[in-house]
């Protein structure tokens, strides 16, 4: 337990502005600089709870998310982390405050729950002036300060230098530990943050040295001849830690993290920076929740991936991607009722490659609309050559990214498309996954109801998968679900998607809307589908996807 003689000893060299209360609130202590700060005097302060701030009008709002303070609710909260920060703890956000004339200003607040001599318990609160946009450079000198138990990144590098260039034989690892974000609620955040300082440094503290580089990232240097036993077996108990939800304030939280560790030895001949980002291509591969040793073989993959990339790049600079079209039938009539159009980029020298590999790396870029919106023109283009040809041509079925269905630029690019080309959208079908629908209700709606004016019907696509609700599915404009493959497969024999599949059905004949089942591959399932009722099968018992030139027989 800190002692409150050096904790006065420390704020006197860091000259910053503080204040001290007790267990209820109340002002008990502060400097000159935290009058100057507000630009009230210390016998207006002391004696009063600390939201005597809020009267005055002193505090603005939360600056992370506008939320305005509440001050019997900032009280609570205060009583409830009251104890928790056992050490230094940097709240994650600012907090934008007024003086007493008014001016606005921003703070970054070190909490520290202490007892002095006689067993009081207080809370010390630095109130740190920060640029709004910059405030690092302040909050690192206070980091670096031993009480805190962590040091500033650039500190840790130059201790990493040192390892490497003052030892003989420098063995030691890299830890770099990601946390990814889930958890929203600021107050609950600071809380959850204050559990992760304590749980690094119980875990690290004895055997390296830990840096702060964001509240979000954590990097450890592992002094000492390591054993790589020992640093993954301290990295897994971190991870164990979150693999369990986290219990604050009687609600469950669940947060993930990855680790990239790089072991260095004096064959690796690397700087701190190329060391470092070892980790970072480490933590690039890691899964969620585990963790990823830099070796080898990762940066051959990496490498690998920078090699697609240029590819995809490539192919997006010429235009370069095609549709494959894959024919869905009546299980009526058993005739072509459409086609679903599937994205493909030929490459001359990896031949085929899938839309699971290129689409994530086009929709990183945001590239995937343009790509999109050019592969609809071209599918437009196809489909009105094939109708001077053809009597009838089946209507195609295009898949939209989330990106491109929350664009709203799209429905003007769209309109123009189908008035450019006179082309009708009664040739086209949209399909969305169900879970890009549910990510904003209204937005949706307003999308689907736009393109319905334009006479596109709606496909859900991997219906089942996702969370929609039915009562949401009634009110979006929507004439198809997919039931989503992996309900299809052995449904012969796999009797729970026999249930899921005949409820789907009979659902959505009593919304009025069409089924197709997707990847049917096997006659047994095909006919458990006819025993369904099930309207339009889709999958390879039929067809695989195919090009421009091998689709044309289904058409004559
Ligand atoms: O056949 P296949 O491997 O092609 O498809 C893989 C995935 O890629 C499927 O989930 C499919 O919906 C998606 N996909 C195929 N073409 C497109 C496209 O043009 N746009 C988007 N967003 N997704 C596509
Ligand atoms: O997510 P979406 O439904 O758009 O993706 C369709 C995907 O299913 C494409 O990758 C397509 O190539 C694939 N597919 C189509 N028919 C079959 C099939 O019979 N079996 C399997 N395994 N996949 C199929
Ligand atoms: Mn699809």
């Amino acid at each position: 337990m800190i002692k409150k003689t050096d904790l006065l000893s420390l704020l006197n060299t860091l000259n910053l502005p503080y204040c001290i209360l007790n267990k209820t609130g109340v002002f008990v202590e502060l400097n000159s600089k935290y009058c100057e700060l507000y630009g009230y005097s210390s016998s207006e302060l002391i004696g009063n709870h600390f939201t005597i701030l809020f009267d005055m009008n002193c505090k603005e709002n939360i600056e992370a998310n506008n939320k305005h303070f509440d001050k019997e609710l900032i009280s609570k909260r205060f009583l409830n982390s009251f104890g928790k920060y056992k050490s230094f703890f940097l709240h994650p956000i600012s907090y934008k405050e007024k003086d007493k004339l008014g001016n606005i200003f921003y703070i970054q607040i070190l909490s520290l729950d202490f007892k002095d001599s006689n067993g009081e318990e207080y809370r010390l609160s630095i109130d740190c002036p920060v640029d709004k946009n910059d405030n690092v450079k302040l909050i690192e000198s206070l980091i670096d300060n031993e009480l805190f138990g962590f040091i500033s990144f650039e500190n840790l590098k130059k201790e990493v230098d040192n390892c490497i260039i003052s030892t003989y034989n420098p063995k030691f690892a890299l830890i770099n530990i990601r946390l990814i974000d889930t958890i929203i609620d600021e107050e609950i955040k600071k809380e959850f943050l204050a559990l992760i300082f304590s749980k690094l440094k119980e875990i690290f503290q004895n055997n390296g040295l830990i840096a702060y580089k964001s509240s979000k990232r954590y990097i450890i240097l592992f002094r000492e001849e390591v054993k790589r036993s020992k640093v993954e077996e301290c990295c897994n108990q971190i991870i164990d830690y979150f693999s369990n939800a986290i219990v604050i304030n009687n609600r469950f939280l669940k947060e993930n993290i990855k680790i990239g560790i790089s072991f260095y030895n004096k064959n690796k001949k690397l700087t701190v920076d190329e060391l470092y980002k070892e980790t970072e291509i480490a933590l690039k591969f890691a899964k969620l929740n585990t963790i990823e040793i830099y070796n080898k073989k990762i940066l051959a993959q990496q490498n690998q991936e920078i090699k697609l990339n240029t590819i995809i790049f490539n192919a997006y600079e010429n235009n370069e991607f095609t549709a494959y079209l894959q024919p869905y039938f009546s299980l009526k009539t058993n005739k072509i009722v459409g086609m679903e159009a599937l994205m493909r980029l030929i490459s001359k020298e990896h031949g085929i490659i899938n839309p699971c590999d290129f689409i994530p790396v086009l929709e990183k870029n945001s590239f995937i609309v343009k790509v999109e919106e050019e592969l609809i023109k071209r599918i437009i283009i196809r489909i009105k050559k094939w109708k001077l040809i053809y009597k009838e041509i089946p209507p195609v079925a295009i898949n939209l990214s989330a990106i491109q269905f929350k664009n709203i630029r799209f429905l003007e690019y769209l309109r123009n498309l189908l008035i450019t080309y006179d082309f009708s959208g009664k040739s086209l079908v949209f399909e969305i996954t169900e879970s890009i629908l549910m990510e904003d209700i209204e937005l949706s709606k307003y999308m689907l109801r736009e393109f319905r004016k334009m006479g596109i019907r709606i496909s859900i696509d991997d219906f089942g998968t996702g969370y929609s609700s039915l009562l949401y599915l009634k009110e979006f404009p929507i004439d198809i679900l997919k039931i989503d493959l992996s309900f299809i497969r052995d449904i012969h024999i796999n009797k729970s998607n026999q249930a899921i599949v005949s409820a789907i059905i009979l659902m959505a004949k009593k919304l009025g809307l069409k089924t197709i089942c997707e990847g049917v591959e096997k006659v047994e399932e095909l006919n458990e589908l006819k025993r369904l009722d099930a309207d339009i099968v889709q999958g390879y018992i039929f067809s695989k996807p195919l090009n421009k030139k091998e689709i044309k027989k289904y058409f004559e």
